[in-house]
């Protein structure tokens, strides 16, 4: 694919999903509501990078669904998907981190035949403190006949997504998309406003020497999940036979993003400080869509027992454990877990 360095004809996503549409891989809907979507993850990035120049940092001062307190950015990033996606036309509703409910389009728009989830500025903690943050999305059809989409219609599994991405807004804003034919990555030309094709066919390694998990939690843990972790310190003194490295950017796009440029391993387990909830992170618009990424550029995503794509939702922000990454450590994690299953 281009890239600085080439002569090759720059590729736009435009192009990229145009070429998707002619090969029958998406249908004009789909593609112009990926569109739509790019063009929100703009506008977001412009309030992203304007920092504390654009009066956007700090708290909202309101909480969201999951008892979070809420940033600006937050709140702003979602009212930009919200009414980039509400006149769009290719969409039945949408689903967002920072709302209870879904929302079917306003009837005063057209209807299209899809679902669209997503958190609209993940790990925005990060944000007062410069650190890469990124909204991640999700595609789903919406079931046939249903007009006014509910709650109810969004708990489908991972593997009937149609498309999922995240775009990351870090030194440059990139778009990483799949519509199940690979994972690519796009480069947000500023000057022009396009998203540049910059890697075609983003492939994990099967192999890693790098985890990232937050260490604070150990003592929290269940105990297959500290032996795996204590086999990964004891390093080639140990069962493993090899050094590995740790990375928590506590931002999960930008880790996910780490991983899905070389590889590595991605785990926010189980642990009991709060043992009515299975995980932090949610099921519908984080691990699915990044399960998606990652299985499409040939890594592998469990929940420490489950591929993560086929577990049956039960609910719109529903948490889960999440083990992604090189698939042969992922494999090699969940077997701590089954054999502690096995007794
Ligand atoms: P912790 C951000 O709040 C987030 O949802 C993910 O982006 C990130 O991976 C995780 O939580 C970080 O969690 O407990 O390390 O702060």
């Amino acid at each position: 694919s281009p890239d600085s360095t080439s002569n090759a004809k720059p590729i736009s996503l435009t192009h990229y999903l145009i070429d998707e549409q002619r090969a029958g891989r998406v249908n004009a809907d789909l593609r112009l509501l990926i569109e739509v979507v790019a063009r929100a993850c703009k506008t977001i990035a412009v309030a992203v990078g304007k920092g504390a120049l654009g009066g956007v940092l700090g708290d909202a001062g309101t909480g969201n669904v999951q008892g979070e307190a809420q940033k600006k950015l937050d709140v702003i990033a979602n009212d930009v998907l919200l009414e980039a996606n509400a006149w769009g036309g290719h969409l039945a509703g949408l689903a967002s981190e920072e709302m209870e409910h879904s929302q079917p389009i306003p009837d005063v728009y057209p209807r299209g035949n899809y679902l669209l989830l997503f958190d609209p500025l993940d790990g925005s903690s990060n944000i007062d403190v410069n650190v890469s943050v990124g909204t991640i999305f999700s595609v789903l059809h919406c079931p046939d006949g249903v007009n006014t989409p509910e709650d109810q219609h969004y708990l489908q599994a991972g593997t009937t997504q149609v498309a999922a991405g995240y775009c990351i807004y870090g030194p440059s804003t990139m778009m990483v998309l799949t519509v199940g034919n690979g994972t690519h990555a796009f480069t947000l030309d500023r000057e022009h406003g396009s998203f540049i094709l910059t890697q075609r066919g983003m492939m994990v390694p099967q192999e890693t020497q790098e985890f990232a998990i937050n260490m604070s939690n150990r003592r929290h843990w269940d105990a297959p999940m500290q032996h795996y972790v204590d086999d990964l310190l004891a390093g080639k003194d140990g069962v493993r036979g090899k050094d590995f490295n740790m990375r928590w950017i506590a931002s999960m796009v930008a880790d996910v993003h780490r991983i899905l440029t070389r590889g590595g391993i991605f785990i926010y387990p189980w642990d009991r400080k709060d043992p009515s909830k299975p995980g932090k992170l949610r099921l519908m618009y984080e691990a699915n869509p990044m399960s998606f990424l990652v299985e499409q550029a040939g890594g592998a995503a469990t929940d420490g027992r489950t591929r993560i794509m086929d577990i049956a939702p039960s609910g719109l922000h529903q948490r889960v454990p999440v083990f992604l990454g090189s698939k042969k450590e992922v494999e090699e994690a969940t077997r701590y877990h089954l054999k502690h299953d096995r007794g």
